[in-house]
């Protein structure tokens, strides 16, 4: 039996991250939060949040790690200015997706504070986040059907541009 050693260089596996970079996909977990999210490029996402805890809230530009696990498998991981982390695991084919969402004490608390378009208040999320309380973290796993999911082009700003209230009426319910 052979043995192959994962460097920086060498991956393994090798990694095609053309199946989720430049996709659009819109997903409803067990515990009827919906999300959507759109894969700018390899690095970044931008998505809004349609309904639960935080329903409302939107965010572009938000730095992530993409890795593809294996075929039609691929880890979105990241830390929010407001102090969550998230990891989401995508199975685009099956349509299936896990999120696991660790929220600070804080969030838990009053989420509120946290649904807006947060690009235009990042300071105060920082600000919210580093006065805590951080603990106990509110984690959230949950798996979640992906309803749409369809290719819109990498590093398109129309993609996510508006609210999730200003959206024309139904738009989150669109499958494919
Ligand atoms: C997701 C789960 C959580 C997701 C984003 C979040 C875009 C963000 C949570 C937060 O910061 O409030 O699947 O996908």
């Amino acid at each position: 039996m052979t043995t192959t050693t994962t460097t920086i260089e060498n991956p393994v596996p090798p990694q095609d991250l053309s199946g989720i970079v430049g996709h659009r996909f819109i997903y409803t977990y067990a515990n009827g939060w919906q999300y959507e999210m759109y894969v700018k490029n390899a690095t970044t996402i931008d998505y809004r949040i349609h309904t639960g805890m935080v329903g409302g809230r939107w965010v572009k530009d938000q730095e992530v790690d993409l890795v593809q696990l294996a075929e039609d498998a691929y880890k979105v991981s990241w830390n929010e200015p407001t102090g969550t982390s998230v990891v989401v695991n995508v199975l685009p084919r099956r349509r299936v997706l896990h999120g696991t969402i660790f929220f600070p004490h804080w969030i838990e608390e009053d989420g509120s504070k946290t649904v807006l378009y947060q690009n235009e208040h990042l300071d105060e999320m920082r600000a919210y986040r580093d006065a805590g309380p951080t603990y106990p973290i509110y984690v959230v796993p949950e798996f979640a059907k992906i309803t749409l999911f369809e290719h819109v082009g990498e590093n398109n700003e129309n993609v996510v541009a508006a609210g999730p209230s200003d959206l024309p009426t139904g738009f989150a319910d669109r499958t494919n």
